[in-house]
């Protein structure tokens, strides 16, 4: 007997969606989006925390956590005060193709992992609207992810997401247990230095 755990149910895993160009174009976009709502580092409820990982934020909406507010979606950068930039145009293409959902993303969070930096077990609820998927693209240095079941004890299965990747967590595997363990700094020059950049379009209320 073996406890080998498959991918969840509903889980697309599209490697190399992306190619080289499209690749750069989206690099070049989301490096403008940083330019206007920086990144910044989030703390967690209660505990006052930092996250590794640095976040910001596109679209009407954005998540965010802090010690007083705790998760949830605002639609202002929490540092700025201003409103978030758009969704660039590649990323609002990718979702009315992969999503079979009838209304656009209302947000789309950037995050992004210096060496060292990871995000610990958890399960993306903090949205009203669990019948739109959450899509993933991946840019920059490899990745070790992590995804499980609808329990924080089941067994979990790895993938290396690498630059181009895109996930879709639809159905099934919307509320799945997953983490990022660790990037692999350097394998991937995209940026020009160390690092890697993940990008989740999400919608937060019914369409
Ligand atoms: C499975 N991000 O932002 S992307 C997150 O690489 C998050 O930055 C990771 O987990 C990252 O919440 C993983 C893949 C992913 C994203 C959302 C999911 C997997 C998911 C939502 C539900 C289940
Ligand atoms: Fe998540």
């Amino acid at each position: 007997m073996n406890k080998q755990k498959t991918l969840p149910e509903d889980f697309r895993y599209l490697p190399g969606r992306l190619d080289a160009t499209a690749q750069q174009d989206l690099a070049t976009a989301i490096a403008r989006v940083i330019e206007a709502a920086p990144l910044y580092r989030p703390v967690m409820p209660r505990t006052g925390r930092a996250f590794s990982v640095r976040m910001t934020n596109c679209g009407r909406l954005g998540w965010l956590s802090d010690k007083a507010g705790g998760y949830r979606y605002e639609a202002r950068h929490p540092v700025t005060g201003q409103p978030w930039p758009a969704i660039p145009d590649i990323l609002l293409t990718l979702w009315a193709d992969l999503s079979h959902y009838p209304a656009p993303p209302e947000a789309c969070l950037v995050n992004h992992y210096a060496p060292g930096a990871k995000l610990g077990l958890h399960r993306d609820q903090d949205e009203a609207d669990m019948a739109a998927p959450v899509i993933s693209v991946s840019l920059g240095d490899d990745a070790w992810f992590r995804i499980g079941g609808l329990g924080r004890r089941d067994p979990t299965v790895r993938l290396l997401l690498r630059s181009g990747d895109v996930v879709v967590l639809a159905g099934k595997s919307r509320l799945a247990y997953h983490a990022l363990d660790r990037i692999v700094a350097g394998s991937a020059s995209l940026f020009g230095e160390p690092g890697r950049i993940n990008l989740t379009l999400r919608r937060v209320n019914r369409a």
